[in-house]
């Protein structure tokens, strides 16, 4: 037959081909055929919604696995002591993970069973994976998982250990045909903080967490935080106790407008670098050459992951938490503690605060304005853990209460780095300050290369540091008031006795945080969140992409 225009359309006519074509036009035909059963839809790119993000990151990690019922354990493995590693790229909706014995996953050869899973309609109630077998022909199923993720006992236990709790089937090799029911169960490894993996010494610890110097770090940096938002009469009521931030009268606020051009900055770097040069000798911990990376994936290596989720080195980034008066926080938490945000930003600003060609345009004031506001202040959040009582290690989402002196907080053991009450009890806070200190030289250096000789060294206060000029904005840097004492920096009268300096700086922090000025309150809606965690980046794709 000859194919004419006439025959083809009498054709498809008969196929009824035609037929919906010519009635719903193109865009209908494309909902037609969506709508017809059997017809998958096409595919797009979908990324984790947000509950399914929080499930991944509940999920994430390393559990000690219990299995009971008739076959005890699992087929060719230890009845006892078998680990589970779980894990879920940052907005991937897939699970992977192992299943073998702690030995084997911190081996070089392949675990024996590996999770497969995803996520598309999981929640804590209801979570499925399979466990594929290795020595299998076709790296088959060999058990089927259903579990659910126990918050009960997650909120009854004080640590908010997560478990997991459901049943397994096993699946016939041969036929494919499931087996009886086994229990299952497994309990999720907390993250050992920085704490216990760098070692600090004595004296270290002694200095760091004497209550002089944890209020003196709160109060320094409370003052300068929170000058611009503080009203006249708060504003007098410091200066009457001369911990105003900077000269009478021309204070130095360190947020708020024209905050960059006041040199704060400046004194950020010189306050920090004096804490530096007292807790070299006392052995703080060395400063970072670059920021730690972000995990390794499950699958790619399993023993770096397992070594990431047991913070081997203290620089693993501690899990992030819910807080659930404050969503904003929350939400601003779980961003900057993202593998992505790594990339985005952390690297970014590793290599900008290296480099001569931005360095030498920057004046000290400026570069430590920039700094102290986004990398500095992103640093202590990346790397801190969720905040906890120090006396019966509950956790405290939203942190401590900034005027809050009771005893417990006085505790070795709190050491929150979204808190500058604590944050330099950490041993981390002088990985990355040291870091930050060192781009001071950088800066120096890049200045030299450009326009020799325009800046001058000085020693200050015991400390390597800079003359007054065009690209240093400040003679004298902040430190809190003479009477103080500084650090127990030499040649300083210090208010005697201590007791009398310890409750002078409590009754400024009083004046300083709780506030119920109007003002503040407009400025501030969370009145409570550290000023580290002023500046939040909120998410910008939700859900779907
Ligand atoms: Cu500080």
């Amino acid at each position: 037959m000859q194919l004419t225009r006439r025959t083809v359309l009498a054709g498809l006519a008969i196929t009824s081909a035609l037929v919906p074509a010519g009635y719903f036009g193109g865009r209908k035909v494309h909902a037609y055929l969506e709508k017809r059963d059997g017809t998958p839809p096409q595919a797009r790119v979908e990324t984790a919604d947000i509950s399914i993000q929080r499930l991944s990151s509940r999920l994430r990690g390393i559990w000690t696995v219990k299995i009971t019922g008739d076959a005890e354990g699992l087929y060719g493995l230890p009845a006892d002591g078998l680990e589970l590693l779980l894990d879920s790229a940052e907005r991937g909706r897939a699970l992977r993970g192992f299943i073998d014995t702690p030995e084997n996953l911190r081996a070089p050869a392949l675990p024996r069973y590996k999770v497969i899973g995803d996520l598309v309609g999981a929640s804590p109630a209801l979570i499925r994976w399979r466990l594929l077998d290795r020595d299998s022909a076709r790296y088959a199923p060999r058990y089927e998982f259903t579990v659910t993720l126990d918050e009960a006992q997650a909120t009854l236990d004080a640590m908010g250990t997560d478990v997991l709790a459901g049943h397994i089937q096993p699946v016939d090799p041969q036929t494919g045909m499931t087996g009886p029911k086994l229990g299952f169960m497994a309990l999720k490894h907390t993250f050992p903080k920085a704490h216990y993996r760098i070692a600090t010494s004595p004296e270290f610890v002694a200095w760091a967490t004497a209550p002089e110097n944890r209020l003196y770090h709160q109060l320094w940096h409370a003052s300068r935080d929170l000058w611009h938002e503080l009203s006249e009469t708060r504003r007098n009521a410091l200066r009457g106790l001369g911990w105003q931030p900077g000269p009478l009268g021309a204070e130095r606020h360190a947020r708020g407008r024209n905050m960059d051009r006041n040199g704060s900055g400046v004194d950020f770097f010189f306050m920090h670098r004096h804490m530096l040069t007292i807790a070299r000798p006392l052995n703080a911990p060395p400063a970072w050459r670059h920021f730690p990376l972000p995990q390794p994936a499950a699958e790619q290596d399993w023993a770096g992951f397992a070594r990431y989720f047991e913070n081997v080195d203290g620089c693993s980034v501690p899990p992030t938490w819910l807080t659930p008066s404050d969503e904003k926080f929350t939400e601003g938490v779980e961003l900057i503690k993202s593998p992505e945000t790594f990339h985005t930003n952390f690297q970014m600003w590793d290599s900008r605060y290296r480099d001569a060609d931005y360095l030498s345009r920057v004046t000290l004031g400026q570069f430590g304005t920039e700094l102290e506001l986004g990398l500095h202040d992103w640093l202590h959040i990346r790397w801190a853990s969720i905040p906890r009582d120090p006396v019966n290690g509950s956790p405290v989402p939203a942190g401590r209460e900034p005027a809050d002196f009771s005893n417990r907080w006085f505790a070795p053991e709190y050491d929150c780095l979204v808190d500058s009450f604590s944050s330099h009890v950490n041993p981390l806070f002088w990985c990355f300050h040291g870091w930050i200190d060192e781009r001071l030289e950088d800066w120096f250096d890049a200045h030299q290369r450009v326009h020799p000789g325009q800046i001058v060294r000085r020693r200050l206060l015991g400390v390597d540091w800079f003359e007054p000029g065009p690209w240093v904005e400040i003679n004298e840097p902040w430190m809190g008031p003479l009477t103080h004492g500084c650090f127990s920096q030499p040649g300083v009268t210090a208010i005697k006795p201590l007791e009398k300096d310890i409750e002078i700086m409590k009754l400024a922090l009083e004046i300083a945080c709780n506030t119920d000025d109007e003002l503040a309150q407009a400025l501030n809606k969370a009145p409570n969140r550290s000023p580290y965690a002023r500046n939040l980046p909120v998410r910008t794709h939700v859900g779907k992409a």
